[in-house]
């Protein structure tokens, strides 16, 4: 059986939102904004899951796409979303900075998950259609798909790092998803080193011949590359340009004083190094390197997968560390941390990314890191600095950064305060170099890219 449709995008999560009214908005984030224009060109369709549990509403059409839910049962958020895509892959996958947890009814459930949204691939992708299936949560779907459908093209991008092979080996049923992963053409990666650890472990575990970039399997040959996401930079330097935005930027800064603002914003994720920036600010403090007087902490720290345990238990620690830093540091009016749990609109984010004296990312390990890239985006005004862990993927891009290793924080210090004293012309000249690879790589040449190497969609 086979539908219409020449181009299906199959992510874990629908292009779209529940909104108030009971209607539907699209989602915010880059894969929406890189995909969505190449869907709608192609009068493609786009498969996931709309975020709630329980049978899944019928298709529909939503500007200039057909969108395909995928139902989930309440049991199987827990097990397949919560548990083995959030709490066995995701960690296991960002060098095990948590301890990933095994069980057999996750592994299960997320089998019968990734067939179910193959056949719902299967049922609406048009004979010799491209499909192109994104990230950890689906990596079974490109084998299933192939088998009941070997007439299509299919693309796979992982965008959370791909382990080394040691780590990758602790996985439960391993085989299984680097077969799953060789089902797609084309695998693409973040970084060209992940696409390595890929290609040596199809040689470990299945006996392969891997080349380069490529290797045979099932008579057919699957590509395997680095393609580095980015972002939408036309969007974000409207939002900078824009007046009210920098009213806000600079009402903000009033606000905080002559205080020079180091700004974090992140999902609450234990990879993210949110902890590792804490204890490097609180030390600098304690030192009397920095002082409350002149310099503030503002973090950001979207809400996130807040029923998984190792969230609930991050967000303990991280607030009671907050805590104890404008305990021990602070003063009535003068908080050293401003902690904000909450989601932010993209114009607030560029408001404080146009305010703030030094962008701090420091995650343990990241695919890529957005944030990174929006941040250097926004500053239109060429001004600001960015302390960046060497453990993303945009550290590669972004070496005019001050780079550091964030498990070490006496480096982490090292950073912080080599960006804090930065002068106005070493500032400039690292946000000009940093702005050009930006602007020269944007999310739509990221989309296209991928797709031109896979062949078949244009
Ligand atoms: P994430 O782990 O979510 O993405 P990131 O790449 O930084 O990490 O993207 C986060 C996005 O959420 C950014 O667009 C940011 O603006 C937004 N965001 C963060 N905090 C926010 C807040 N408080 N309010 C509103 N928005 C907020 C995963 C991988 C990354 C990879 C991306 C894309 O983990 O490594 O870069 O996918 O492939």
């Amino acid at each position: 059986m086979s539908g219409g449709y020449k181009f299906v995008v199959v992510a874990n999560r629908l292009a779209v939102d529940a909104a108030e009214d009971g209607g539907w908005k699209r989602s915010p984030g880059g894969l929406v904004t890189a995909v969505h224009p190449i869907v709608r060109r192609l009068g493609g369709a786009w498969v996931g899951w709309t975020g709630g549990p329980g049978e899944a509403p019928e298709p529909f059409e939503f500007d200039g796409m057909r969108l395909h839910p995928v139902g989930l049962s309440e049991d199987e958020v827990d097990r397949y979303y919560e548990g083995q895509s959030n709490a066995t892959v995701w960690p296991l996958f960002h060098d095990a900075v948590e301890q990933p947890v095994h069980h057999r009814e996750w592994r299960e459930a997320y089998e019968t998950v990734n067939r179910r949204f193959a056949d719902a691939t299967a049922a609406v992708a048009a004979e010799g259609a491209t499909v192109w299936v994104h990230d950890y949560q689906l990596m079974l779907v490109p084998g299933m798909l192939r088998e009941q459908r070997p007439d299509l093209r299919i693309g796979f991008f992982l965008h959370i790092p791909f382990p080394p092979v040691e780590l990758f080996m602790q996985l439960p049923r391993r085989a299984d998803i680097l077969r799953g992963l060789l089902g797609a053409d084309l695998v693409g990666f973040q970084r060209p080193l992940a696409a390595q650890n890929f290609l040596q472990l199809s040689r470990i575990l299945l006996g392969l011949e891997p080349k380069e970039e490529s290797v045979e399997f099932g008579g057919r040959t699957v590509v395997a590359r680095a393609f580095p996401i980015s972002i939408d930079v036309d969007e974000i330097e409207r939002e900078a340009a824009d007046p009210e935005v920098q009213a806000q930027a600079r009402h903000l800064r009033q606000e905080l004083g002559d205080r020079r603002l180091l700004l974090g914003v992140d999902r609450l994720d234990y990879t993210k190094g949110i902890e590792q920036r804490l204890k490097a600010y609180r030390e600098l403090l304690a030192e009397g390197t920095v002082s409350n007087d002149d310099v503030v902490l503002v973090q950001v720290a979207t809400p996130s997968r807040m029923r998984v345990q190792q969230y609930q238990d991050l967000r303990e620690r991280v607030e009671r560390e907050v805590g104890r830093i404008n305990g021990e540091f602070g003063e009535v009016g003068r908080a050293p941390v401003h902690y904000l749990f909450q989601s932010r609109s993209r114009a607030e984010l560029v408001a404080m990314y146009l305010a703030a004296d030094v962008m701090v990312v420091t995650p343990l390990r990241d695919g890529m890191n957005l944030v990174a890239k929006e941040y250097v985006a926004a500053r239109v005004d060429d001004d600001g600095t960015m302390v960046l862990s060497e453990f993303t993927g945009a550290a590669a891009e972004l070496d005019a950064s001050f780079l550091v290793n964030p498990h070490d924080v006496e480096d982490l210090k090292r950073g912080l305060c080599a960006a804090l004293a930065a002068t106005p012309e070493d500032r400039s000249t690292r946000m000009r170099a940093m702005r050009a690879t930006v602007k020269d790589h944007t999310v739509d040449r990221w989309a296209r890219e991928f797709l031109d190497a896979l062949g078949g969609a244009s």
